[in-house]
């Protein structure tokens, strides 16, 4: 069956694009089973897919990628406002009648040969106000089955549309097939991609890839960039954080989002175990968060996701059993190694390496081989409803309220262990000064320290300066109590061996059960020229290895550290020129002041 759709709009949009893109057939998602089981079957037959083990791993599927098609391309992301400034010094910029132009001579004839797939889809629990709607054209089928797993595709989302608007996203590959032509095994067009937003017109035009957050424009482009535009016209906040629901011993709960840049992991921190006796973690989302005010003037948060795309490499039994026993069936797994038993593997996943596998490069590979098995940033793409740790009211319309936000990046020096800010404008400045190492999720140098501003410098649709405008406005909107407490947080110090300080992982417990408490008023804590930090003793570390020596440098103020920092923030912040809202400037002098 397929899905069939009342809105005008909608339709004529389809119908100008089919003419210009010239697939050999469309086809509306309509979002059932049947349809999933016989598009993963057409994927089995085109070799994009091979189906895992049935025993092993029920409806599941493995695929590799192009090696030219294995991340993000920032370098290939636009945002294409009318004027240069409103995309800011962060983001890449093209006029859009321009890129219009360029993309649409690119887009004619590029499904030739290939089905048009038109996939409603809905950000959010169908029908909750928080919620958005899009819909995405593309000739991948590989996509339109993660897109099934990713939100709420088919006539449910028709069916919320109404004669509603949408965000319309343009997708395809770039490679159409010429008559009787095979198709290759990941069909991309590797040196011509475009990531592109028009944030004015609400618009997004992907070309030439195939993964990830290139291609599932639900995520990235939608989610973050295109609704952080929208949530910026309108008072909300979308931002690039898990959500989690922390209980305690008592059984009093709150939810917490927490923004760390890709690959740093937010998919472990929202699937947490916590290590302290009688604490209870609950996952409601782990990459994006949209927040809006409730009547109560508190900021209420969805997942506008449904499910994880989340990094494999490093993901066990020891790291995260919540997502491991997430991935046991209906799972699509792309660029890790295949097992020779049906199953797959990745660096990480057991200490013991599998005797025999192929690699992400569909080569043979074993345990002598000196390349890895599966690629970096090699990922399970799996409905967020089967994670064991997920929280009932997962998908409630209304939202959960958010007591507490945090910020966090990997940084080897400097940033303490965790920092309360001292109020909301602190905490913006807190997050417009963090600075990560980068990581596989992108392309480019890994290692690399670089500010990422509350882990949105890739995915922010406009002038990051307006954004933190926007950050400090929200402030403004509701009473002081009712918002959220801010705090920064650094799970990877690491000493001059490159040694890891904290355990992370299950330990972070003990950080977000001093967060809890402070938000309760609590526990207690020390005021320091960067902010509230644990007091000697309030830090919960029973039972904990870890030497009070290490202790001390992870609650520390590194005040030379900062101090060496001031400039590089302050070249940070020169590049917004005068868009950067005074109170950072103003926080950043008052920081270098009280360091002096
Ligand atoms: O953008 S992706 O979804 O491919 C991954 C990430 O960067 O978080
Ligand atoms: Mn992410």
């Amino acid at each position: 069956m397929s899905a069939q759709s009342s809105n005008a709009k909608l339709n004529a949009w389809v119908a100008q694009w089919a003419k210009i893109l010239q697939p050999r057939e469309i086809q509306w998602c309509d979002g059932s089973q049947t349809e999933y089981d016989a598009l993963c079957l057409a994927l089995v037959k085109s070799g994009t897919f091979t189906k895992l083990d049935e025993v092993k791993r029920p409806n599941s599927y493995w695929a590799h990628s192009d090696p030219d098609d294995v991340a993000r391309v920032e370098d290939r992301t636009f945002i294409c406002s009318t004027k240069q400034i409103d995309a800011g010094p962060t983001n890449n910029w093209r006029a859009p009648a321009e890129m219009r132009i360029e993309l649409t001579a690119l887009y004619t004839g590029a499904m030739r040969g290939r089905t048009m797939y038109v996939v409603p889809f809905s950000m959010g629990p169908l029908g909750s106000p928080i919620a958005h709607i899009g819909v995405q054209l593309t000739d991948s089928a590989y996509v339109a089955v993660s897109m099934r797993i990713m939100t709420r595709i088919g006539q449910g989302a028709l069916d919320a549309l109404g004669d509603g608007t949408w965000v319309p996203c343009l997708h395809s590959v770039g490679a159409p097939l010429a008559d009787g032509e095979k198709d290759s095994v990941w069909p991309c067009n590797p040196d011509n991609k475009y990531i592109v937003h028009f944030p004015e017109t609400r618009e997004i035009w992907s070309y030439g890839s195939g993964y990830g957050g290139n291609a599932l424009l639900g995520k990235k482009c939608f989610a973050l960039r295109i609704a952080s535009v929208m949530a910026r016209d309108d008072g909300w906040l979308a931002e690039h954080m898990l959500i989690l629901k922390l209980t305690n011993p008592q059984g009093t709960h709150k939810y917490i989002a927490a923004a760390f840049p890709s690959s740093c992991g937010k998919t472990n921190l929202a699937m947490l175990i916590p290590t302290i006796a009688g604490w209870k973690a609950e996952t409601i989302g782990d990459d994006i968060c949209w927040m809006k005010f409730g009547d109560d003037g508190q900021l209420y948060a969805i997942n506008p996701e449904a499910g994880f795309f989340g990094v494999a490499p490093g993901t066990s039994y020891d790291t995260n059993a919540n997502a491991m026993n997430t991935l046991l069936e209906n799972c699509i797994f792309t660029n890790t190694a295949f097992t020779s038993d049906g199953d797959v593997w990745w660096e990480g996943m057991t200490e013991t390496k599998p005797a025999r596998a192929t690699d992400w490069h569909n080569q043979p590979w074993n345990p002598n081989s000196d390349t890895p098995a599966a690629h970096p940033n090699a990922r399970f793409t799996a409905p967020a409803g089967q994670c064991p740790s997920i929280a009932p009211e997962w998908q409630d319309p209304r939202g959960v309220p958010i007591s507490a936000i945090l910020f966090g990046g990997r940084r080897r020096t400097t940033v303490p262990l965790v920092t309360q800010a001292f109020d909301w404008d602190h905490g913006v400045f807190l997050g417009s000064i963090m600075a990560s190492e980068t990581t596989a999720a992108a392309g480019g140098e890994v290692g690399k320290l670089r500010f990422d501003p509350m882990a949105m410098l890739p995915f922010c649709g406009y002038n990051m300066a307006d954004y933190f405008a926007h950050w400090l406005e929200i402030g403004s909107k509701t009473t002081a109590n009712k918002l959220p407490q801010i705090f920064f947080v650094n799970w990877f110090r690491r000493d001059t061996d490159g040694r890891f300080l904290w355990p992370g992982y299950g330990e972070n417990s003990r950080v977000l059960k001093w967060i809890f408490e402070r938000v309760d008023g609590r526990a207690t804590a020390r005021k320091t020229e960067i902010g509230y930090l644990p007091d000697s003793g309030s830090l919960d570390v029973t039972g904990l290895k870890v030497t009070s020596d290490d202790l001390g440098v992870l609650l520390n103020v590194d005040a030379a550290g900062w101090r060496d920092a001031i400039p590089q923030i302050r070249e940070h912040y020169a590049k917004f020129g005068d868009r950067l809202p005074a109170k950072l400037n103003t926080a950043l002098d008052s920081l270098e002041a009280s360091l002096a």
